[in-house]
Parts: C-alpha cells; structure tokens; sequence
C-alpha cells in the first residue's frame, strides 16, 4: 500500500533515526530521512534551548525539501556536574571529530571524583515543521543514573553509561521497543502520534 503523506527526519544521526522509525512506521506515512534525500545542511545549533535547536533544524531542513520535517534535539543532564552536557551533549569532549566512545570517556573523567550515585536524566524536544504552519513541539525526560564502566551494545551515544535503576540495564542492554517504551525520545514520540494522527484524519 502507498501512503500518501510524507515526513522527513531531519537528523544525521541514524541512532535517532532508528528509534523514530520505530514508532512512526505505524502512521499512514511514508518516512524519509537524509540518506533518502542525500540531504545534509549544516545548521548551526547555537540555540540557548533544545526548543530553539530542534527548531533550526526542522526549519532548515523543511525549507530545502519542501516537506512536513521532524527534528530532535536531545542531551543528557548530569546532577553533579550541574546538569551538563545538556545542549552541548553533541560537542562534549575536549578533541575534534570526537566520536560516541569520546564524549562516555570525557564524561566519565569529569565525574571521576564526584561521590557517587551520579543521578541524570535524558531529556529530547521535537519539533514539528510543517508548510504554512507554526512550529510544533513535543518533550521527553527519562530519568536514570551515570556508570563508570561501559554496559551493553544496542543504543547509540551515551546508552552504555546509562543506567535505568529500576530495571538494573543501562539503554544499550535494552531492545529498540524497550527502549522506546521509556526513553525521552520515546516518551516525546508518544506526545507527538496523537498530533500526528488527528493531522492526518484531518
Ligand atoms: P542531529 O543534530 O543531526 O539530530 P546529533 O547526534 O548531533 O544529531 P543532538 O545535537 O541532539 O544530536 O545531540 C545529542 C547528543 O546527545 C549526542 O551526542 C547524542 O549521542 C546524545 N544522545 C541523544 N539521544 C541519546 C540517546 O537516546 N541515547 C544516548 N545518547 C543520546
């Protein structure tokens, strides 16, 4: 069956992607994402807010592709270090072209004296960018606690370092539905299907 409408994910990172398609894929839509496109902008995230980043991205993105566009803008807030990375969880780490393993290992260094548990949540804000029609946004907080040593292989990012104490698994030990059922991003999408669906009824 073809399905009429269309929705891009504006993101490079194909972790995010993953996870959006996941749920998304449920929707009379069809899903396109950079890679689809061969698409990729530089956007500037020099926002003073998730809001603002995730704003610039599906704005950008929407301009050039002409589509209804999807963008996440998402961080990991630590207690300790009185909730950094945050807005700069992507630029976290002292060296160029830093990878996912870079940004655990710098974060894991700051917090190296700091007593323990190291409380932290997830949080995500998407925005909605769609022809003719203000920005629409829809948020996620997943509460959980930083690890010193690296547990499981799923995820992307800093799910290794991720503890979710009442399930003793980090995010990379979960599935993609798992981590969905209660992740930020998976907790903002849940906002954003009902929208979504009464958009599409419409
Ligand atoms: P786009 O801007 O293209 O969407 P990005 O990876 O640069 O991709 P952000 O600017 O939102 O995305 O930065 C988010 C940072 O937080 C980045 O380092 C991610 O790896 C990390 N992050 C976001 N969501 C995460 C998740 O579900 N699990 C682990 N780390 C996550």
């Amino acid at each position: 069956m073809t399905k009429p409408f269309k929705l891009l994910l504006a993101t490079a990172n194909f972790g995010k992607v993953h996870e959006m398609r996941a749920v998304l894929s449920a929707l009379p839509l069809e899903i396109l994402d950079l890679r689809d496109l061969a698409l990729h902008l530089d956007v500037q995230e020099d926002g003073a807010t998730y809001a603002e980043n995730a704003a610039k991205k599906a704005t950008a993105y929407t301009s050039v592709s002409g589509l209804p566009t999807l963008a996440d803008d998402s961080g990991l807030e630590v207690d300790a270090l009185n909730g950094e990375p945050g807005i700069r969880s992507a630029r976290y780490a002292s060296i160029p072209n830093a990878t996912d393993a870079d940004r655990r290992a710098y974060l894991l260094a700051r917090l190296k004296d700091k007593p323990r548990p190291w409380s932290a949540r997830f949080r995500c804000v998407l925005a909605l960018a769609l022809p003719h029609q203000e920005l629409a946004f829809f948020e996620g907080v997943c509460e959980g606690e930083i690890i010193p040593e690296e547990r499981g292989a799923g995820g992307f990012g800093y799910d290794p370092i991720f503890l979710l104490p009442a399930l003793n698994q980090t995010m990379a030990e979960l599935s993609t539905a798992q981590k969905n059922a209660l992740s930020h991003r998976g907790r903002a999408l849940q906002a954003l299907l009902p929208y979504l669906t009464r958009l599409l009824s419409d």
